[in-house]
């Protein structure tokens, strides 16, 4: 019963971040968030737990950890800082910045480095044996800690469950005891990908879509505060007129992109082939060029089977919310196609953040998993960034 011995020690450190958290007379919270669905999913969740016990929460979504913005927010005393659906990638970072300032709680699913600082906890349960590949999303581990901080909280369980649609194996180990108690609770009705929620009366695949495009498209125009409203009150007027309109410019930037690249071809190297999107997604949030090299991965007639496929845009400089970064970056996503994912998974090939984290070492910011992840550079480090993969890939 090795699972069940990871997940006890896993509430244990949850239970000790709680009693911390209720030990702190500050009743302000500070909510940082990943701006997808899983990122609103989680930080609805965070939100809703948190203000049922009389806390305010103040959320604050970010595309990435950049570390101008970290450093700000962690120089503070006293504080408390939740990170949902983003952060356990960088914990060393945080805790680092952190020094012991200020309670630190991490609910996230994407690998994580160690947090070093004892005021840092992170409760992601990669940390104890499951895998935020495909066990358990963000907003699951969310809904856990939810669930911890008082058990009425279990009417949020459609939320860990709108949130996981992101990984694409469907709802397996934790996930899987999510949505059966969330059956059994009469909060999610159904079967198979027909799964609603009952208090919505939306399918839980619509209404991933939606907030999809809600966060990351609209990061730039108040979607990802719309979007937590969504996750809670669901879909109104407002929101679908909103999801109708980025949804149509994205589109548009898709087609401009995909129209150029069977006129220009990706640019290859040995192990990877790649683009240049520059500003055709101006005004969207920069998660977009992840969405389209997923797209993009599917595409026989476009891509190679056998490559890596980086996606670069430009990231615009001002942060909502924060203000303006001190350089300017450009973000790469990585995809890998279907038939390299195996040889990842027996180790024969370098996983995609593994990849990043390697060739944008002493400059870049890299997160994500083995078959998608993505890195911000310096625009001025674009092409050092795929001469370092190449060449890794070659060694
Ligand atoms: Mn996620």
């Amino acid at each position: 019963m090795r699972e069940t011995a990871n997940l006890s020690s896993f509430y244990q450190a949850m239970h000790k971040a709680i009693n911390e958290l209720r030990k702190l007379p500050t009743k302000t919270v500070t909510l940082i968030h990943h701006d997808d669905c899983d990122g609103l999913c989680s930080a609805a969740v965070v939100k809703a737990a948190l203000e049922r016990e009389g806390y305010e929460v103040k959320t604050f979504c970010l595309e990435k950890i950049y570390p101008e913005v970290i450093e700000s927010l962690h120089k503070n005393v006293g504080k408390t800082i939740f990170y949902a659906d983003i952060g356990s990638s960088h914990a060393s970072f945080i805790s680092k910045c952190n020094a012991g300032r200020n309670l630190t709680i991490i609910l996230d699913h994407h690998d994580p480095t160690p947090a070093t600082d004892p005021k840092v906890y992170d409760l992601n349960l990669e940390n104890y044996g499951f895998r935020g590949e495909s066990d358990f999303s963000g907003a699951t581990c969310c809904y856990f800690f939810a669930k911890a901080l008082n058990e009425r909280n279990t009417d949020l369980s459609y939320l860990a469950l709108v949130g996981s649609c992101e990984i694409p194996n469907g709802f397996v180990s934790l996930n899987k005891a999510v949505l059966d108690e969330a059956i059994e609770n009469g909060d999610i009705q159904g079967e198979g990908k027909k799964i609603k929620i009952v208090k919505f009366g939306t399918s839980v695949g619509s209404f991933f879509s939606k907030l999809q495009i809600l966060g990351p498209v609209g990061y730039y125009e108040g979607g990802p505060e719309l979007g937590i409203k969504v996750c809670l009150e669901g879909v109104n007027d407002e929101a679908e007129r909103k999801i109708a309109e980025l949804e149509e410019r994205r589109k548009k930037a898709n087609k401009n992109l995909i129209a150029r690249l069977y006129r220009e071809r990706l640019k290859e190297t040995d192990h990877i082939q790649w683009f240049d999107a520059g500003d055709m997604y101006k005004g969207m949030g920069t998660k977009v060029i992840g969405q389209f090299c997923s797209f993009l991965s599917y595409q026989r007639r476009l891509i190679k089977p056998n490559k890596y496929i980086f996606g670069i845009v430009n990231v615009p400089p001002d942060i909502p919310g924060w203000g303006r970064l001190e350089k300017t970056f450009a973000k790469a996503s990585v995809r890998v196609p279907k038939n390299m994912q195996t040889l990842i998974d027996q180790g024969k090939m370098l996983g995609a953040v593994d990849l990043l984290i390697k060739s944008s070492e002493g400059f870049g910011i890299a997160d994500g998993h083995q078959y998608a992840a993505n890195v911000v550079v310096p625009t001025d480090k674009k092409v050092v960034l795929i001469k370092n993969a190449e060449k890794i890939l070659s060694a």
